[in-house]
């Protein structure tokens, strides 16, 4: 039975004459076929009749449905995507781009690992990079990267900069959206763990990076005896030099905070610029010990009804930064706990139960705060809070002295949202979605009267969601992405593990829907951010030629052709070298057992997409050469020996031959 369907008759009727055609020319003419009878097509072409595409959608099962969500995200070749999405890798350490709608993956963009398809970690400034974000206990060659954060402008995102955390080795890192490159990674020893990063204020000024374990800061050691007094958790405003595209360590600064477990930040906008939020866990101030007699972590740190959503003044302890009333701890500048009470830089506001989430309203006169253990979203009345504050109108203090808001005085009101509702983003049209773990669905809720007015289901187990531009003061609606982390059911088997499943949610429909399922495997990804495509405006190729792209300058060994040439001095050898199709000048490199190279390499090529790589057996050397990139390299070769070296990108018709030696003599 064929179910008549408006728009599958109105796409064949565009596609039928492109159909025709073809058969006809695959056939050769037939000048006594009249166009669009069945004698004119080819043996074994698709006939153009109308009951094709129903006879398809027959055949593979698929709903009308089905064909409206292939149609809302089907990108025919060369059509480019509306929107990016910047998800993290979760402990892959790395970002992946992704288009939206097609969901097609864009890029892998090495942040805190090496990323051998483009020879990151692999020369010197990489390797370097990289090593910049070792920690005192030693090298660190992972990451869990949970937060990505676009760089903003007056709170729309300006398509810049992005910014990723590491939680496990707490360490924020900087991506250039010029070329969609790491270029910084900062840590400090103040904190031991992180979670609440990267969060940027509205003109990113500063990144945001809170503690999440407490731990005596500084690194210390102190037992458990001495948790109450000796433990602390702390948020970090990192400063962000937006001339130079980079964190300025010496102008950030730490506000030091009461050992509970700190969990997610955001800053505020518009009425609450100069604020930020953190929702906090565990103010039971639990450690744990299941075999040392005390209870699970898990249970311990669930008694309280409230813990406490952290509102800070940053603007005003920025003043109190540069006044100088700071003590530093390690390389870290930091405001004193009773500092920031006698400054009234830090408040806090009841919230139910073991929160999650702490999410600005696009306005910024509310932050949402998810119940994880309750059934609720409550909505914080920020204006309110900012006047309980100047009023000081405290119900109480917590055991360190910091001042506590009535709860009532402080919400404009709770929304009735599922069980374990966690983050929430916004649309264009007043409406907020929040990822509700438990039941595996977004609740799509109106933020003018707290209801829920719809679920999608989601599969399964939604951790963060994600919407068009909707952290910004402006969301766009559109799409929102849930980022699942089981997918049950979804994708053929792959053993006992499968992928995350990103949905894509059609924002557009009157009744919001899942029209892609994309398997995602690799780390979990946690959160990621959606920015429209036309704010980026990558570069195409280096220039001038010899440029690094760390500094986005020409590097101090960039090669000219015509100069490339091999100096020795001693047993370090200085290769100057070019790449340009199809060949390295020089193409063979003499060297003595135990030299040490130094390799000097700069892509020629100035054409869009014109990439080489130069691998060299044995040696671990995998550098990626961009259209005007330069690279350095420095190795040893310990060993004498014959080791072809060749360019690893399929170049040019001769790519094969674009190779060359390394002789190694041996001594004496
Ligand atoms: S957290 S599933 Cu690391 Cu963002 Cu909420
Ligand atoms: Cu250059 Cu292949």
């Amino acid at each position: 039975m064929t179910r008549h369907i408006p728009f599958v008759r109105l796409a064949l009727a565009t596609a039928a004459p492109a159909t025709l055609a073809l058969a006809a020319a695959c056939s050769g003419p037939d000048p006594t076929a009249a166009p669009g009878t069945p004698g004119s097509a080819a043996p074994g072409a698709a006939p153009a009749a109308s009951g094709d595409l129903a006879a398809l959608m027959k055949a593979r099962g698929l709903s009308e449905d089905d064909v409206t969500a292939a149609l809302k995200t089907y990108t025919p070749t060369g059509k480019k995507d509306e929107y990016f999405v910047f998800a993290s890798g979760g402990h892959g350490g790395n970002v992946i781009v992704i288009g939206v709608p097609s969901m097609r993956i864009l890029k892998y963009i090495g942040v805190f690992t090496p990323e051998p398809w483009q020879g990151y970690g692999f020369d010197d400034p990489t390797r370097a990079l990289l090593r910049s974000g070792d920690r005192a206990v030693g090298e660190l060659n992972w990451a869990d990267m949970h937060h990505p954060a676009l760089s903003e402008t007056g709170g729309e995102y300006d398509g810049q900069y992005l910014f990723v955390n590491d939680k496990a080795n707490p360490r924020v890192a900087v991506i250039n959206l010029k070329d969609f490159t790491t270029t910084q990674i900062v840590t400090t020893e103040l904190i031991q763990s992180e979670h609440g990063a990267t969060f940027v204020t509205p003109n990113t000024d500063y990144i945001i990076e809170s503690s999440q374990y407490p731990t005596p800061l500084g690194g210390a050691y102190a037992d458990f005896t001495k948790f109450n007094d000796s433990y602390r958790g702390a948020v970090i405003l990192w400063k962000f030099d937006r001339e130079k595209g980079k964190i300025d360590k010496a102008q950030s600064f730490a506000i030091e905070l009461p050992p509970y477990m700190q969990d997610l930040a955001d800053a505020g906008k518009k009425v609450s610029d100069g604020w930020l939020f953190i929702n906090s866990i565990n103010t039971e101030r639990c450690w744990g010990g299941n075999l040392e007699g005390n209870p699970p972590l898990e249970s311990c740190a669930s008694q309280n009804d409230m813990d406490y959503l952290h509102v800070i003044n940053w603007k005003k302890a920025a003043e109190i930064a540069a006044a100088g009333k700071t003590t530093t701890i390690s390389d870290m500048r930091v405001i004193g706990l009773q500092t920031a009470i006698d400054e009234q830089l830090l408040t806090f506001v009841p919230e139910p139960k073991s929160p999650h989430g702490v999410d600005v309203t696009p306005d910024g006169t509310g932050v949402v705060v998810g119940g994880k253990l309750d059934t609720h979203t409550t909505v914080y009345d920020i204006p309110k809070i900012l006047q309980l504050i100047a009023a000081k109108t405290y119900t109480g203090k917590d055991p360190y002295g910091v001042p506590i808001l009535d709860f009532k005085a402080a919400i404009k009101g709770q929304c009735e949202i599922g069980l374990g509702p966690l983050h929430t983003v916004f649309d264009d049209k007043g409406f907020a979605y929040t990822s509700v773990f438990i039941e595996s669905v977004v609740a799509k809720w109106s933020l003018a009267d707290l209801k829920v007015v719809d679920k999608v289901s989601t599969h399964y187990n939604i951790g963060h969601l994600v919407s068009a531009e909707g952290d910004t003061v402006s969301p766009d609606g559109k799409y929102l992405i849930a980022m699942n982390k089981w997918a049950l059911d979804r994708f053929a088997g792959v053993g006992p593990l499968l992928p995350q499943n990103f949905q894509l949610v059609d924002l557009d429909a009157a009744k919001p829907r899942v029209i892609y399922d994309m398997p995602l495997p690799l780390g979990e990804p946690h959160n990621a951010q959606m920015i429209k495509a036309d704010k980026l405006k990558p570069i195409e190729v280096y220039k001038p030629v010899g440029t690094n792209p760390l500094t986005h300058e020409k590097d101090a060994f960039a090669v000219e052709g015509g100069k490339e040439r091999i100096e020795r001095n001693g047993t370090d050898v200085h290769v100057y070298m070019t790449a340009i199709r199809s060949h390295f000048t020089p193409d063979i490199v003499r060297a003595k057992e135990g030299d040490t190279i130094h390799l000097h390499l700069t892509s020629l090529e100035q054409a869009h997409d014109a990439t080489h790589g130069l691998a060299i057996g044995s040696h671990d050397i995998n550098i990626s050469l961009e259209p005007g990139e330069h690279s350095n390299v420095t190795f040893k070769v310990p060993k004498a020996g014959v080791y072809p070296l060749y360019c690893t990108e399929f170049c040019s018709a001769l790519h094969l031959e674009m190779a060359g030696y390394l002789l190694v003599e041996p001594k004496g």
